[in-house]
């Protein structure tokens, strides 16, 4: 039995994770330990009588920043659990999280995500972590529903997460491309109907028409993914078709 990826989140509002990580997938993921989260809320590591984790900012201006001593302190802790951790800061100035960073993280052993809270954080804060990380250009409350995103990406990523079935999804063949339209029944519904082709059994068939789908979805929508696209003569040949 492998020894379960620890995802560990520093965090002042734990209680946030809850919901999230406590059900569907990411909930049996955990039962069947293959992976493990722990919270840090490192207002545990302020050690004034007041156990202040925030400040106001040298220089003046409005709002509180994070200080450093708590974070610094809880992460040594977090890192002290077990050896040769990846920390990850969440914060809208770091790199744009991808598909490829989920799939390189969910190699590692052990994750410590920093969610930083209120108006910012101490600056030196940035110089004990290993990447920053963004999950957009927008700015939240707070890290922690980007810790969330990121911790979900790479949990379903992990060997086991997903069934067996999940290996042949991140492949080259399918990495850059949108999903191909799916059906269920009923096969005619408000007067719409499933594409004959997906009835017809014809699997060669099927898998050409899904492929071509994908293409011009990604092409349409997405054309900055298109461009990153190697496509097979095969692929030429559908985008060509009517
Ligand atoms: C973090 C926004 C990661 C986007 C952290 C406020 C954040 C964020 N991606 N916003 N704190």
């Amino acid at each position: 039995m492998n020894e379960p990826l620890l995802i560990q989140i520093l965090t002042l509002f734990p209680e946030m994770f809850e919901g999230p990580f406590n059900h569907s997938i990411l909930k049996r993921a955990q039962e069947q330990r293959l992976i493990e989260f722990r919270f840090v809320n490192f207002r545990d590591f302020a050690y004034d009588k007041h156990r202040m984790v925030d400040d106001t900012p040298y220089g003046g201006g409005s709002g509180m920043v994070l200080k450093p001593e708590p974070i610094y302190r809880a992460l040594q802790a977090a890192k002290a659990v077990k050896p040769d951790a990846k920390v990850i800061l969440l914060t809208p100035q770091g790199e744009v999280f991808k598909q490829e960073r989920a799939r390189q993280l969910a190699a590692y052993r052990h994750l410590i995500l920093i969610c930083g809270h209120y108006e910012g954080f101490d600056e030196r804060i940035r110089a004990w972590v290993d990447l920053e990380l963004s999950i957009g250009d927008y700015v939240l409350t707070g890290g922690e529903l980007a810790a969330m995103i990121v911790s979900d990406a790479v949990a379903r990523l992990v060997p086991g997460v997903l069934g067996s079935e999940n290996s042949a999804v991140h492949d080259s063949f399918t990495e850059n491309l949108l999903d191909y339209p799916q059906y269920t029944r009923p096969f005619e519904f408000n007067g719409m109907k499933v594409p004959e082709i997906l009835l017809s059994g014809h699997h060669a068939q099927i898998e050409a028409w899904r492929r071509k789908q994908a293409l011009k979805r990604t092409a349409e929508r997405r054309p900055d993914l298109f461009q990153k696209l190697v496509l097979t003569e095969e692929d030429q040949r559908l985008l060509k078709e009517e």
